[in-house]
């Protein structure tokens, strides 16, 4: 009978898959991410020079980039929670009527960012759900180069787009 409840806890470990433990454990963070959004190529690392260092030793079939833009975790490009750099093989034509560069699924970057800043000639629409559906920010046919703050989008962008 004393066996009974060790038998106990040790299925309860089992069935409930993870340990108590690890939800306890802040998971490895991995907050500053590059994005080649012509060959889909995402690497992250939990430090702006770590993911510097990353990128470069990452192959790719082309070796020259373009960032044309970053959005940031937090509002205000503070860069402290991390942010996702985007990464394309040029810059951006300086027409804003047609679409240069696109992530149709932001992925583990869905509902997370804050605040945006675009580069070259590139400006950034915001949408708040994959495909490029949804609410949108600024707007669904408008473009903002820098945006300190997403509004109604804040933490609730999941595709972007870029002209
Ligand atoms: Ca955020």
């Amino acid at each position: 009978m004393r066996l009974i409840p060790a038998l106990a806890a040790g299925a309860i470990l089992v069935a409930g898959g993870i340990p108590a433990y690890a939800t306890d454990t802040a998971p490895p963070t991995a907050d500053y991410c590059s994005i080649d959004v012509s060959q889909q190529t995402l690497v992250c690392s939990g430090s702006a020079a770590g993911l510097a260092t990353a990128w470069t030793a990452t192959p790719r079939t082309q070796l020259t980039q373009v960032l044309i833009a970053r959005l940031y975790d937090a509002a205000d490009y503070d860069t402290s929670a991390g942010y996702l750099n985007v990464y394309a093989d040029s810059d951006c034509t300086s027409s804003g009527s047609n679409i240069d560069a696109s992530i149709s699924n932001l992925g583990a970057w869905s509902d997370r960012v804050s605040s945006f800043a675009s580069y070259g000639n590139c400006a950034t629409r915001l949408w708040a759900n994959t495909g490029f559906s949804g609410a949108a920010y600024p707007s669904s046919t408008g473009w903002l180069v820098d945006g300190t703050s997403l509004g109604t989008l804040n933490n609730a962008a999941s595709s972007a787009q870029f002209s």
